[in-house]
């Protein structure tokens, strides 16, 4: 038998909800699952690899009814985002379709009636929510009312929000219909029910062997462990819903089933969907199926869809690994569409930064065995020194070098002592990484792939073949040599993670793609012509963090913007000044100069307030003045601080009011309380920019909701709406 029949496997990566935009944090599952498929592909494994949108259940009816439009019509809508989006980011899934094929409804229901068959199912009666005026039974959280237990008043009705404890519909305190406000009404309904304690010992002696011979992560087994100990209980598979599957069965016909009974079920039916051969893979005894998910997928993944496939007594393959990933946050917070906070799959497109580059960030951030966080400092940083610094700059040297000083043709190797323990040390890594993978650790996996390039880099670095091209030809040939095959051997390890860049790079080494057989060997020998180098990838600027920090937002990225202006704050040194004297700019038009009194010293300032205000009118007067802004020349004349006034836009002109302290003496302290003044020799403008000060409805000044004041009273600012920036 060849190694093709003897090693199937099957992948699948959880199916994820259709009734939203799938963010980074989902996309850890569906890359992973595509990595792994990947790196089994090129290792000549008969893989295929499954993927699709869950389409039923209440979170579709939710969606539906908040966009005013059918459940169906979600569905149509987000599984086109959802393609969308995995086609995008490269998922090269084998197979991709929806729970509500038709292929599902018919092996759903197959399913059920074999468990009914083999008396696996029970019927027992549920008392819930029913709203009389939507006429419908109302699943848990489309109940709102007081919590029993702490009395909050918004509480859902599967679980309180204030106070966390788990509720059922029927416990809440003045209950409402969360869709019509109606008070529900309690009513009977028979449900059916997988009779999980019946099913127990097959299931819990198939899951002691399984876990350990399919190495189960150990939030996996943890999870599972907790299940088996609190003791199976019988679990309803059936709800008082539209959409959904229907129930065949008499009695039932109004009923579907339960989202997550069929949604697993998915799996088996998406694969049909796509592939006339799908029982050789759900009922290949050569087949294993490996399952990547979020971990609060596990359970049903290890006991409930398990224990509905044992219960056909049928020769269904069961799980065999499962790699369940905790979760990626935000900028130190949660992703919310809603909110507008985290990089949602079409925000990731519209970055213009290549799929290559999330994937890569996402698989080297991988939460495996803790939550990681998404930020953008982190972001690029790792752009810039991992890829554009490490990997990028290795593989251009090697190929550029020898674009230049050997007509791009790959010189002659001729190994020494130290090019053999270099060789040892790279197939060794290699093998650790293949087993990495195997293992399904794609990130430390990743991490040591990238290790081998600055490797690379510190032989390129060590060798100096540009000094050893006149020193010693064959030292700089060998090296150059060496690193070519290096790069290919990167080119083949980076495929799972980053496909593109991989075929950029074979291209520019002028081969094609290799498989995993040809790592480690010296396969580009003398006399191979390569291509032009070009950059893989490139740099993330620092305006661009920006930019992007403003539009996708998040808490780290608020608190971090106040922090700053706050510092800036600190670092202004306001002050009252009094003015001595006003002459016109002898080249300006708008343009006045003033002499000002700031008690111990007297100061020049320019500034553009002719048209506002008379001498007469300036004359004397309490302003206030940023006396540590760098010294500009304004048309000519030196202008060493700056007045604080509100401009706002009237009749289409600006009117400019100045900030006035008239109880106050020249040289007084300007200050916000709370905020500790350490003034900085010179504050830039463009600093003091962003620093947002606001008029308020008494004409005082406000910054970070608090007045701007001397010691001795509030500055006030007269004749301008409130709400007025100042500046
Ligand atoms: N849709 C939950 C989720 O997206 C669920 C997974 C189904 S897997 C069959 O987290
Ligand atoms: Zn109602």
């Amino acid at each position: 038998m060849s190694e093709k029949t003897k090693n199937r496997i099957l992948v699948t990566s959880a199916l994820p909800y259709v009734n939203n935009v799938p963010h980074l944090g989902n996309m850890v599952c569906v890359i992973s699952a595509d990595v792994y498929t990947r790196f089994l592909r090129l290792r000549g494994i008969d893989v295929i690899s499954v993927l699709g949108t869950d389409e039923h259940g209440t979170t579709t009816e939710t969606k539906a009814i908040e966009e005013g439009i059918t459940p169906k019509q979600v569905c149509e809508k987000y599984f086109k985002i959802h393609k969308k989006i995995y086609d995008w980011f490269e998922s090269s899934f084998d197979c991709f379709g929806r729970t509500s094929s038709r292929e599902n409804y018919e092996i759903t229901k197959d399913i059920f009636k074999k468990l009914n068959e083999n008396k696996f199912i029970k019927k027992d009666i549920l008392t819930q929510a029913y709203c009389p005026k939507c006429r419908k039974f109302l699943a848990d959280r489309f109940v709102e009312g007081v919590c029993p237990k702490c009395g909050y008043k918004d509480a859902r009705g599967d679980q309180c929000e204030n106070c966390g404890a788990l509720l059922n519909a029927t416990e809440l305190i003045d209950a409402k219909c969360k869709i019509c406000g109606t008070k529900p009404i309690t009513k009977e309904s028979e449900h059916l029910f997988i009779d999980l304690p019946k099913l127990a010992p097959m299931l819990e002696k198939w899951i002691k062997k399984q876990s350990v011979k399919g190495r189960w992560s150990q939030n996996a087994k943890t999870m599972t462990d907790a299940w088996l100990r609190d003791g199976l209980r019988p679990r309803c598979i059936t709800r008082d819903l539209k959409w959904g599957i229907p129930v065949p069965l008499k009695g039932f016909e109004k009923k579907v089933f339960y989202s997550w009974f069929d949604a697993p079920i998915g799996y088996i039916a998406i694969t049909k969907e796509c592939r006339k051969d799908w029982k050789k893979w759900w009922f290949g005894k050569d087949v294993k199926l490996v399952q990547f998910m979020g971990k609060d997928n596990i359970p049903f993944h290890t006991v409930i869809f398990p224990a509905s496939l044992i219960g056909t007594k049928e020769d269904y393959i069961l799980l065999d690994r499962i790699s369940s990933n905790e979760y990626i946050n935000y900028e130190g917070g949660q992703f919310s569409k809603s909110r507008n906070l985290g990089v949602f799959g079409d925000d990731a497109i519209k970055t213009g930064i290549k799929a290559d580059v999330w994937r890569y960030y996402i698989m080297v951030n991988r939460p495996e065995k803790s939550d990681t966080d998404f930020s953008w400092d982190d972001f690029q940083s790792k752009i810039n020194n991992e890829l554009v610094a490490n990997l990028g700059n290795f593989i251009n040297r090697a190929i550029s070098f020898i674009n230049q000083f050997y007509k791009s043709e790959v010189p002659e190797a001729k190994p020494d002592k130290k090019h053999e323990k270099l060789t040892k040390e790279i197939n060794n890594e290699i093998k650790k990484i293949t087993g990495l993978l195997d293992d399904i650790q794609l990130k430390d996996a990743l991490k040591n792939i990238m290790h081998i390039s600055k490797i690379g880099n510190q032989y390129f670095q060590e060798t100096e073949p540009w000094k050893a091209i006149n020193e010693n030809r064959q030292k700089a040939e060998t090296c150059l040599a060496i690193c070519a095959n290096m790069a290919k051997d990167l080119s083949i390890l980076i495929r799972p993670y980053m496909p593109e860049t991989s075929s950029k790079i074979c291209k520019q080494l002028n081969i094609k793609e290799l498989d995993w057989k040809e790592l480690g060997k010296l396969s580009l020998k003398k006399g191979h012509k390569i291509n032009k180098a070009e950059p893989l990838f490139t740099k993330l600027e620092d305006k661009d963090v920006e930019k992007f920090k403003k539009l996708f937002g998040g808490k780290k990225v608020e608190e971090k913007r106040e922090e700053n202006i706050k510092d800036i704050f600190s670092k202004l040194d306001l002050k009252v000044a009094k003015i001595i004297s006003v002459e016109d700019h002898p080249d300006a038009d708008k343009l006045i100069v003033m002499k000002i009194d700031l008690g111990k010293e007297e100061k020049q300032i320019v500034a553009g307030i002719k048209e506002n205000y008379s001498k007469e009118e300036l004359q004397d007067r309490n302003i206030v003045v940023v006396t540590n802004l760098k010294p500009a020349k304004l048309r000519g004349i030196e202008s060493n601080g700056m007045l604080l006034a509100a401009v706002e836009e009237k009749h289409g002109k600006e009117n400019v009011k100045l900030l006035s302290a008239e109880n106050s003496s020249p040289g007084d302290d300007v200050f916000i309380e709370g905020i500790k003044k350490e003034p900085k020799e010179v504050v830039e403008f463009n600093e003091f920019r962003e620093i947002e000060m606001r008029t308020d409805a008494n004409g005082h000044v406000l910054y970070n909701g608090r007045p701007l004041k001397t010691q001795k009273e509030e500055i006030t600012v007269e004749g301008v709406k409130e709400n007025t920036l100042v500046s």
